[in-house]
């Protein structure tokens, strides 16, 4: 498929539709209910301390909070050269959580997206779909909004949630990059995700590992 094609795809997606109706109010109330739900849950789990002492310990620890991770892994680490591999390719976590993801890459080919391209960018501040924290993701423990689109070596995109994760290359010299961002999911669902830097097979490099669920292709299981 033609990069403008695949774009189109993502802007009329079908996460679009599934989500109508769904206000800002619903979900700051959706929010608020979270919030009183964990610090009721905290409370109950607490013994003997006083409630003040363990209401300052609950925004502390932020017990909500889900932490994941995904490895890329080389195709020749996966056993098939030339297939890049997001290892899990599912990620299952409930609506509403804070969900801490980190991203190992091993990967230190780029796979550049064009000078126009958006995919650079970390998406995800539009309220209606997902939340990426502060609008940024972190680089070897350094807060960006953007990779260099020459640098990018693969993205977690999930279209129908407008949200988008760049991620460079390995840089010389070093075994892996780290690339993590935390995000919450308010509706449950299961959202296709892929990767649109063109780190596949065929002349476009859209083929293979590109086309394949399971490799630069999965889901995330919003429960
Ligand atoms: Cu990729």
């Amino acid at each position: 498929m033609e990069l403008a094609q695949r774009y189109r795809t993502i802007k009329g997606g079908r996460g679009s539709k599934s989500i109508a109706g769904f206000s800002s109010l619903q979900m700051a109330k959706v929010g608020a209910a979270g919030t009183v739900a964990a610090a009721a849950l905290l409370l109950t789990g607490c013994t003997g301390t006083s409630s003040a002492t363990a209401a300052k310990d609950v925004s502390a620890v932020s017990p909500s909070v889900v932490h994941e991770q995904m490895v890329i892994q080389t195709g020749k680490m996966a056993g098939k050269p030339g297939w890049p591999k997001f290892v899990p390719s599912d990620l299952t976590f409930a609506a509403g959580s804070t969900v801490d993801l980190k991203i190992v890459n091993y990967d230190d080919g780029t796979a550049p997206v064009p000078p126009s391209s958006p995919y650079g960018h970390v998406w995800g501040s539009d309220p209606t779909f997902a939340l990426v924290n502060g609008g940024s993701e972190t680089v070897n423990g350094k807060a960006v909004t953007e990779v260099a689109n020459n640098l990018v070596s693969h993205t977690l995109t999930v279209p129908g949630l407008l949200l988008n994760i760049p991620i460079p290359a390995v840089p010389s010299g070093q075994k892996s990059v780290t690339v993590e961002f935390t995000f919450q999911v308010l509706k449950a669902g299961r959202y296709f995700w892929q990767c649109e830097a063109p780190c596949g097979t065929g002349t476009t490099g859209f083929g293979g590992a590109m086309n394949s669920v399971g490799w630069m292709q999965g889901y995330f299981n919003v429960t």
